[in-house]
């Protein structure tokens, strides 16, 4: 999708507050300026045409919150899209995953009203930055009954004007549920967690998904991430994408698991996929400090073009099978090395602070309420229910990925639990796995002469700190960080 997603990007870029990173804006950082060309950086070519590609899941955020953050941070900042969590009615209570137990499809949920959804649609588009809703079609509620948060009353397999007990899958298993992951028809016909599985392969089932994802896509979101993908047929997810309008993205969530007959690849037919081997594999190489094997890794045989990688999201958090902000420099080391490798759409992620697996965030009345950031931490000593908006220290980065692009590694150089490498002659990024010693290495460089500043602490660049001087750099890295130098973020003076 990397590609994919800069040309769908293009007609937004046009019309957007985009512009101000455009070359020669006012305030780019980079923009040559009549100084520039009186100094060492005469030759030096112009800035490069950024292409927005790195999107970050919001999750539990409300509407309002991810406007704002659309409009203030994401936008400005080069992000490409956010990654909302479902915007159906669902049922009530504390707990965050009330989101995944559908009971209607109108817009109307904890995080906010349809006019809410549409106006933040709107502010996101403004900031030149896509909406990707998360869809969850492969079932309705989990529990027996009762009211849905925009007052649906409904059972366990009765949503009036919806579905009726006929539109769902019975199933042989004893509790009704999947309970062998390594049988195919289980986990696509067994109920996930005791939630009412549709049959998804009935044509009404679908007109009412085709529906509910048009609908969405009246709100204006540029595409969705299919919940719980692995449980529907690929060919049901093939023919309810191939029914919407547009040409939607669409990222399903199909978690591989060894020697599982249903697997990824099997959903690249319907669009792209959430690459989570990508996030298991630099889990493991960051606590060994093996920095280098990270330019070798990929997900299964997704290709780049549809793979959307991710260091953590709201399930592997909770269930660590990846590391998380918990895990605090080897989080943000991994961070470093996703944005750092061209393989795949890179997704980071903001969520919230918590102890107990369930815990939603603060709700008045049945709505969440605005996101108040905390302070950044080092140490992780976040309370429980505090904001960690970790994405936003990628900021700078967001930005050097949208300039380095497609560009391949060259000039690889590795020593012991370093790596540094271009991205063809855009980019330079230099990441310290060691997590003692810094490293100050004098890099063999494509970049052009000049004076450079470091994406991974800034977005801007008044005084440069790296010099680039035919063909070599010298750079210093503290240990278990990275610095990353564009051709966007040089020195002005
Ligand atoms: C909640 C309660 C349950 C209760 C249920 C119904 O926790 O005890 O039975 O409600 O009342 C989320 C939460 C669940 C929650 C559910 C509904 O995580 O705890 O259940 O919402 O409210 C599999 C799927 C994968 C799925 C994961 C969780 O393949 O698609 O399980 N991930 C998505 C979302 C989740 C969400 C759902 C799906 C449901 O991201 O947040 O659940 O919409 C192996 C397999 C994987 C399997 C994994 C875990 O690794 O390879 O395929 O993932 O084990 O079982
Ligand atoms: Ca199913």
């Amino acid at each position: 999708m990397r590609r994919v997603l800069g040309l769908l990007l293009t007609g937004i870029l046009a019309l957007s507050a985009c512009a101000p990173s455009a070359p020669g804006a006012p305030g780019t950082p980079g923009t040559p300026s009549a100084t520039v060309a009186e100094t060492t950086t005469a030759a030096a070519p112009e800035p490069v045409q950024m292409t927005r590609q790195v999107g970050v899941q919001l999750f539990q955020w409300n509407w309002n919150s991810i406007a704002r953050e659309c409009t203030d941070v994401l936008g400005p900042n080069q992000f490409a899209f956010v990654l909302l969590s479902p915007a159906q009615e669902h049922i009530q209570g504390e707990q965050w995953w009330t989101s995944y137990q559908p009971v209607s499809y109108r817009i109307e949920s904890k995080l906010g009203t349809r006019a809410e959804f549409q106006a933040m649609v709107e502010a996101c588009h403004a900031a030149g930055v896509k909406v990707i809703a998360d869809a969850v079609i492969n079932h309705m509620a989990g529990i027996d009954g009762g009211t849905g948060v925009a007052g649906t009353a409904f059972t366990h397999k009765d949503y009036p004007g919806l579905y009726t007990e006929a539109d769902f899958n019975t199933c042989a298993t004893p509790s009704g549920n999947i309970e062998n992951y390594m049988d195919q028809q289980q986990i696509q016909e067994c109920q996930l967690s005791g939630l009412a599985d549709l049959r998804t392969g009935e044509p009404y089932v679908r007109e009412q998904i085709v529906g509910y994802l048009t609908d969405l896509l009246s709100l204006g979101v540029d595409g969705f991430r299919i919940d719980a993908a692995k449980h529907m047929p690929a060919a049901d997810v093939e023919a309810i994408v191939g029914a919407l309008d547009g040409d939607p993205i669409i990222i399903s969530e199909v978690i591989r698991g060894s020697g599982e007959p249903i697997q990824p690849e099997d959903y690249l037919g319907a669009g792209d996929v959430f690459a989570f081997q990508f996030a298991k594999d630099i889990a493991g190489i960051v606590p060994g400090g093996a920095v280098r094997r990270a330019l070798d890794v990929r997900d299964g045989s997704v290709p780049s073009e549809q793979a959307f990688t991710f260091i953590t999201n709201h399930d592997t958090e909770r269930n660590r099978q990846t590391l998380t902000y918990k895990d605090k420099d080897k989080y943000h080391l991994a961070n470093l090395l996703m944005l750092a490798v061209p393989y795949g759409t890179p997704t980071l992620y903001g969520g919230y602070a918590f102890t107990d697996r369930d815990a939603g965030v603060p709700q008045v009345d049945g709505v969440v309420s605005d996101v108040e950031c905390a302070e950044p931490r080092t140490d992780a000593k976040y309370e429980p229910g505090q904001w960690v908006c970790d994405h936003r220290t990628y900021a700078g980065l967001a930005q050097w990925v949208a300039a380095v692009g497609d560009a391949e590694p060259a000039n690889v150089w590795q020593e012991g639990y370093a790596v540094a490498f271009d991205r063809g002659d855009l980019g330079l990024l230099a990441i310290n796995g060691n997590s003692t010693k810094s490293i100050e290495p004098v890099l063999t460089t494509n970049l052009p002469d000049g004076l450079y500043c470091d994406a991974v602490v800034a977005t801007e660049c008044p005084e440069g700190q790296f010099e680039v001087k035919d063909g070599k750099v010298k750079v210093t890295v503290e240990p278990m960080t990275a610095a990353a130098l564009s051709v966007n973020l040089r020195a002005t003076r």
